[in-house]
């Protein structure tokens, strides 16, 4: 090959990196999902995984994550380090072709647990491409490197800084303004991905500071997922101590972690290359079966009674199960659900044989735990007797809706809408102002049932709830269908007073607990009546933000005024009503959203839960922003 040749070759190369960074910065959503403020903490998740992959590797103990007062973010590991020699076809330092050309890490490493086509698993390189700058700074082979990027391309050459005797390496970048919305980092966002990674990396060391405000944490748990468990169930009754299992084979590992409590409801939290499987898969299906299948052969032969269903052996049960392969197949309509086959026979082999062993040396807790899934069972039965008996009568009575029902007329229910409306004056006057083409009213009379601290046979004889589950028409639990629901929004429309506030956090419970997938679709909102009425003249103008109740007055001029308070939807004529809650053009709703699952079921364990000392340490902490409770 003559010098010109190889020159060339050079130069093409360089285009298809140039070509390469364009791509990612042309459509960052395919990458990194979208451009919001997820995507923006997805860049540190992606370069935390490389840290978590050298961990798992063996080769680090630590990381640390700054958040730097420009609003950078640096990520240093004590791993080996990004290799700096040079790169033979590229001609440029190896840490340069792992930041500047797409999937190029995988390429120096036998990763084992190489995380690929789920949410994570990029690369570094696409961080670059989306960072206004970047630095990496390597300790390696005896010396510091450091080098500089800018929207991806070097903007520096590697520079050798100095000696070290360690190895790792810290990576620093700020987002680029120009391709998200916004590049402010949160900090619970961070701690959030930083503690289940802890808990899933058993003893790895994960320390936070953020130097705009001084907070720091730090996370490391020697027992893994056990803790994990326990502190799922921090404010609950728990039955006995963890029970844990692990299991490596084939290449692969396999660890389950659970714990029942005297609660009602169900945890169980799945993970794939600590990849959080939202959607569940073959890991769960394999962890389920097992369960249920232990369990029914102990009460078999123990003769303790009849064959129990799965939500019944589920009842109360806290569990974290973490799988790492080297191949995972990532599938369902937002990539978290496992699909890798062969994992559901292993998952659920391991389970069984272990459970089985552990009733055997622990028949004392077994028999505790199988009292409660009988008790579980005896009542789902009796539910299920008594819905049956109530489905016979309504049919007899024509049609299944509640006869306190309004409907619309609107059959289609992408096009209709739900509210539930405390209070039998209040539901009168939603009657007149909605529009009965496509809005449905179902008012509440009664009291709505706290279903934290009632089983499924009490939750299904609370009239405000059977009302409610059959106005929807989804079904609940295992039989939840959601393509029966019969309205695309259900808005929940309570006074703004502290019983309204109450009303509504029972409502959020039930559906977080019974129709979680309404609220993770995005079809339930809080309706915002109007907190004040300030007149000028004959004119009425409404405020329904505390916030707003200043600009309001400086706009309308301060004199003339009278302010009226609203504590309750029963002060409003059909015609307010109309205008403030229930027209989409003038109405003004929040959607209900999870954004983080644990916090939002230890919410609900702490406000409608038993004990009542996290209660008030929850109150307390939360004394300015409990009116406005964010799921
Ligand atoms: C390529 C190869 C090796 C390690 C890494 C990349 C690596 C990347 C990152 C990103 C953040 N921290 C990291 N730590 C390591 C293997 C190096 C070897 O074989 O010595």
């Amino acid at each position: 090959m003559t010098e010109n040749n190889e020159k060339s070759n050079y130069e093409a190369k360089d285009i298809t990196v140039l070509k390469n960074l364009e791509a990612v910065r042309l459509r960052p959503s395919m990458y990194i999902g979208d451009t919001t403020k997820r995507g923006l903490h997805h860049l540190v998740f992606e370069v935390l995984d490389n840290g978590t992959d050298e961990f798992l590797a063996g080769h680090c103990s630590k990381i640390d994550v700054v958040i730097n007062k420009d609003g950078s973010v640096s990520i240093e590991d004590d791993g080996r380090g990004i290799p700096v020699d040079l790169h033979p076809e590229m001609n440029k330092p190896a840490v340069e072709v792992v930041l500047t050309v797409l999937h190029a890490g995988g390429k120096f490493d036998n990763k084992t647990y190489q995380v690929s086509g789920g949410l994570h698993g990029v690369g570094v390189s696409v961080v670059n491409a989306l960072s206004g700058w970047l630095e990496a700074t390597i300790k390696r082979d005896g010396k510091i490197w450091n080098q500089r990027y800018e929207r991806g391309r070097a903007v520096s050459e590697l520079k050798e800084l100095g000696e070290s005797s360690e190895t790792g390496t810290k990576i620093t970048f700020l987002p680029d303004s120009e391709i998200f919305e916004e590049i402010i980092f949160d900090y619970e966002v961070l701690i959030q991905r930083l503690k289940e990674l802890a808990f899933l990396n058993k003893g790895i060391k994960i320390n936070i500071k953020d130097e705009r405000n001084g907070k720091n944490d730090e996370y490391c748990y020697e027992g893994g997922i056990l803790s994990f468990v326990k502190f799922l169930n921090e404010n609950k009754n728990q039955l006995h101590d963890g029970i844990y299992f692990e299991k490596k084979q084939e290449g692969m590992d396999f660890e389950i972690a659970l714990q029942y409590n005297d609660g009602y409801t169900d945890n169980i939290l799945s993970f794939c290359n600590t990849i959080n499987t939202i959607e569940g898969g073959t890991h769960e299906e394999g962890f389920r079966t097992a369960l249920t299948r232990s369990i029914n052969d102990y009460i078999k032969k123990n003769k303790l009674g009849d064959n129990v269903s799965g939500d019944d052996v589920r009842e109360g049960l806290s569990c974290v199960i973490s799988v790492k392969i080297p191949e995972p197949q990532f599938e369902g309509q937002t990539k978290t659900k496992l699909g890798n086959s062969e994992v559901k026979g292993i998952v659920s082999k391991i389970v069984y044989d272990k459970l089985n062993t552990y009733f055997e040396e622990n028949p004392g807790i077994a028999k505790q735990l199988i009292r409660k899934i009988i008790d579980a069972s005896r009542a789902r039965e009796a539910a299920r007797k008594a819905r049956e008996l109530t489905r016979r009568k309504s049919v007899l009575e024509s049609g299944s809706l509640p006869g306190k029902l309004a409907d619309c007329q609107e059959k289609d229910p992408s096009k209709s809408e739900l509210f539930i409306v405390e209070g039998d004056s209040a539901a009168g006057t939603s009657k007149m102002a909605r529009d009965r083409k496509f809005q449905a009213v179902l008012p509440l009379r009664g009291k709505v049932l706290n279903v934290e601290k009632a089983r499924i046979d009490k939750v299904l004889a609370n009239n405000e709830i059977t009302n409610l589950i059959s106005a929807i028409g989804t079904g609940i639990g295992e039989e939840f269908d959601l393509s029966k629901l019969r309205y695309n929004k259900i808005i929940i429309l309570c006074d703004s007073d502290i019983d309204g506030a109450h009303i509504q956090t029972l409502l959020l419970t039930f559906f977080f607990r019974y129709m979680k997938e309404l609220i993770e679709n995005g079809n339930v909102y809080i309706g915002l009546p109007p907190l004040y009425g300030v007149k000028k003249g004959k004119k009425i103008h409404f405020v329904t933000k505390e916030e707003d109740l200043e600009g309001t007055l400086e706009n309308l001029g301060k004199d003339g005024l009278t302010i009226q308070r609203f504590k309750g939807l029963g002060e409003l004529n059909d015609d307010q009503l109309r205008v403030t809650a229930i027209a989409p053009e003038s109405r003004d709703l929040i959607k209900v959203k999870i954004e983080d699952g644990i916090k939002a079921d230890q919410i609900f364990t702490i406000l409608m839960g038993e004990e009542v000392a996290p209660r008030r340490k929850f109150i307390f902490e939360n004394a300015k922003n409990v009116k406005h409770l964010d799921v």
